[in-house]
């Protein structure tokens, strides 16, 4: 075992590129030729194919990092003695493909082929059918590929088709000649590739000995895909099921489709691909955008819809058809949108305000300007702020991406009133600096103002906790939705006298049942309990209320 440190190879011209992708990390096991990392300079991007078999033991560089030809990169765990050329892979490139892919020597010593078995052979564009200068638009394997014969390398495409190229003998690709967007035309040297021939001493168009320009093609003839320019002979291949991820973990796809994919911000390793060996190509990663867009516009879709039903009801009888006021069908959409995202409970209990009522009914009745009427709701409200000082993930939102929770220093507390064309929910903005006559007085002007259709749209905004009473019309307990992106809701039901065990009797105490609805991304149960019994206790004594 040695280790051999990994440079960067001949960048062909450009001087500084910038290190876009880390393929691996330290102790991962890298076979020759699978990519290192990604570069990417203003021209083109780059995989840098590891030039030996070995354990990643360091990494020299980090995504962002500028490096240029023969910079260090990693440092590598080999079998055997180390190999000093590795680091120096441009002194044995004898034709550095600059622009595109391949950065690899690939003459036929450093194939590692057994010897008098293999030779390095240009692959050249075969007739075109009579087309001339066209462009290449995949790249369809990467270097170091086993290819098959007939397995395609490229697409190209002109103003009257699109066509793929195909190797004609099985081999390793070892580079491109070409990039992405480069023109072709028959007989050009587009790639090398080691084959493994029979005799040795024969080898195919050996890549030293360059052939005339005029020399006719030796490849197979491309497949002509469509004469239109609408022909898509890529897409037309079956789709495959499984993930374009290689033996290292990383994705199988070009520079441009990574560009691409970084600059939308797709995870490839998500992306289905439909190239050779699942190669992921520029319309798998689009189909894969129009996916999420159209999954996304249908939870939204759902989230917010209020279908109702296509049943046809009057086969059962007689009906008639009323339009839901536009209060109503926002509240849907709203009801819709908390009850699907939010995951919510609701903790019960009972607070004993049996002292409050004959304070609020008796003392203090005789105490009260002209006109104002204090309801349970007053108590209630101010009994909210404090309990929701003490405890301020009630009075909280999550954060934008769900991984914050943004408190709130105010006390907006919105009241639900009901009215005749659906339910409002006015604001009693900063309810900490108010005393319980104000917040009756405020609570009773803001559910006229409703009731009457005069609330204006400031009204209603800003809450940070919600109150649903529906202690004056009746009932035991409910389960009020959480108003998003409030995080809890107070629900009241109508006081009872029921019999209260002190310890030695029964005794008729006033209990009223509150009900606390929450949204358990941000709230516990246990939580939930105790701010609920804090709530339960502020009301049982109003000496806590009145101070
Ligand atoms: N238990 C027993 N009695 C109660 C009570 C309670 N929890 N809450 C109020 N009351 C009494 C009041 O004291 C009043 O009695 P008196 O007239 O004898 O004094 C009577 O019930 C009516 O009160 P109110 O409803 O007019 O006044 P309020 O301050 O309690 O409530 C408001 C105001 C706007 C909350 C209420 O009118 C309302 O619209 N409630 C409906 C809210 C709603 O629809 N929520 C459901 C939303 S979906 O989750």
């Amino acid at each position: 075992m040695s280790q051999t440190q990994i440079a960067v190879p001949d960048l062909g011209g450009m001087e500084e590129v910038e290190v876009i992708e880390i393929c691996v990390q330290p102790g991962d096991s890298v076979g020759e030729e699978e990519s290192l990392v990604v570069l990417e300079g203003d021209k083109a991007s780059m995989e840098v194919p590891s030039p030996v078999t070995g354990v990643v033991h360091t990494l020299l560089v980090k995504v962002g990092d500028m490096v240029s030809t023969d910079s260090p990169l990693a440092v590598m765990d080999v079998q055997g003695p180390a190999d000093a050329s590795i680091s120096e892979p441009a002194e044995t490139d004898p034709q550095p493909s600059l622009q595109s892919v391949p950065v690899q020597a690939a003459s036929a010593e450093q194939a590692n082929a057994p010897t008098g078995a293999s030779s390095t052979i240009d692959v050249r564009v075969p007739d075109l059918g009579g087309l001339d200068s066209v462009e290449i638009i995949e790249l369809s394997a990467a270097i170091g590929d086993e290819l098959q014969a007939e397995e395609s390398l490229m697409v190209l495409e002109s103003d009257k088709a699109s066509m793929e190229i195909p190797v004609e003998q099985a081999g390793t690709l070892l580079s491109f000649t070409v990039k992405l967007g480069d023109k072709v035309s028959e007989g050009d040297v587009i790639a090398t590739m080691q084959v493994t021939t029979a005799d040795a001493s024969a080898p195919v168009t050996p890549a030293q000995k360059a052939p005339s320009q005029k020399e006719p093609p030796q490849k197979a003839p491309p497949q002509i895909a469509a004469s239109s320019v609408s022909a898509a002979p890529v897409a037309a291949k079956p789709a495959s099921q499984s993930p374009a991820i290689n033996s290292s973990g990383t994705v199988h796809t070009g520079p441009a489709v990574r560009k691409l994919a970084r600059e939308m911000g797709i995870d490839l390793t998500q992306v289905t691909g439909t190239g050779p060996k699942n190669r992921i190509l520029k319309e798998d990663l689009l189909g894969f955008v129009k996916q999420k867009v159209n999954s996304v516009n249908q939870a939204v879709t759902a989230a917010v819809g209020i279908k109702g039903s296509n049943e046809d009801f009057s086969r059962f009888g007689g009906i008639s058809e009323q339009p839901l006021s536009k209060i109503k069908q926002i509240t849907a959409k709203n009801m819709v949108a908390s009850w699907t995202t939010i995951p919510q409970v609701t903790q019960f209990d009972e607070a004993d305000i049996t002292d409050l009522e004959i304070y609020r009914k008796g003392g203090m009745q005789s105490q009260l300007p002209e006109g104002v009427k204090v309801s349970p709701l007053a108590f209630i409200l101010k009994a909210c702020v404090k309990a929701l000082q003490k405890y301020p993930q009630f009075n909280a939102s999550l954060g934008p991406n769900g991984d914050t929770l943004i408190l709130k220093e105010f006390y907006n507390l919105s009241v639900a009133v009901d009215t005749p064309d659906g339910l409002m929910v006015p604001v009693i903005k900063q309810a900490q600096v108010k005393g319980v006559v104000d917040l009756a007085r405020e609570s009773s002007n803001l559910a006229k103002l409703a009731r009457d259709k005069k609330l204006p749209m400031d009204a209603m905004m800003g809450a940070s906790f919600t109150i649903s009473s529906l202690g004056g019309i009746g009932g035991t307990a409910f389960t009020p939705i959480v108003n998003a992106p409030q995080v809890a809701i107070l629900g009241v039901s109508k006081a009872a006298y029921k019999p209260v065990w002190n310890g030695s009797s029964f005794e008729p105490r006033l209990m009223l049942p509150l009900c606390v609805s929450y949204d358990h991304r941000v709230i516990d149960g246990a939580q939930a309990a105790l701010f609920t019994r804090y709530l339960c206790q502020l009301l049982s004594d109003v000496r806590h209320l009145l101070l």
